[in-house]
């Protein structure tokens, strides 16, 4: 399954640069792989990235990090999820959602965020309960009438 994702900036509580202004970026977690975006260099608390990235695997759910960019170790602003399932139900079709960004039971910010699924609708595997026999071909198949 293929996913465009993204992530297009945030909303952030706090600046936590102590010179100047947080130079805030994100990583995406999905399927084991990991997206980061450049820093938004001194961006504050409204950190627009508008970054795309493609993910190709299986995935049901992804997460959002959120950190501010500094000399030695980044600060972090905590982590959201997103479950990709609505997604999955409406292919084909950019939609934007937010995720919260929470460290230690706090919401620290909100990261808006756009994801597409490419490929067919998810059907949960239940409602396609047609008998495959009656699709291709029994002996009432017009297409055969030819021969
Ligand atoms: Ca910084």
């Amino acid at each position: 399954m293929v996913f465009i994702i993204k992530p297009l900036g945030a909303e952030l509580a706090e600046d936590h640069d102590i010179l100047g202004k947080s130079d805030p970026y994100c990583i995406i977690h999905i399927g084991g792989k990991k997206f980061q975006t450049k820093p938004h260099s001194g961006a504050g608390k409204k950190p627009k990235w508008n970054e795309t990235f493609t993910f190709d695997g299986n995935a049901t759910e992804l997460k959002v990090q959120v950190y501010d960019d500094d000399i030695g170790k980044d600060d972090y602003y905590g982590e959201g999820t997103l479950l990709l399932n609505k997604w999955m139900s409406n292919p084909n079709k950019a939609n934007t959602d937010c995720v919260d960004i929470i460290l230690k039971n706090k919401k620290t910010g909100v990261v808006t965020i756009s994801i597409e699924y490419q490929g067919q609708a998810n059907q949960g595997g239940w409602t396609n309960s047609s008998n495959p026999q009656q699709n291709f071909g029994g002996s009432n198949n017009p297409s055969k009438l030819g021969y």
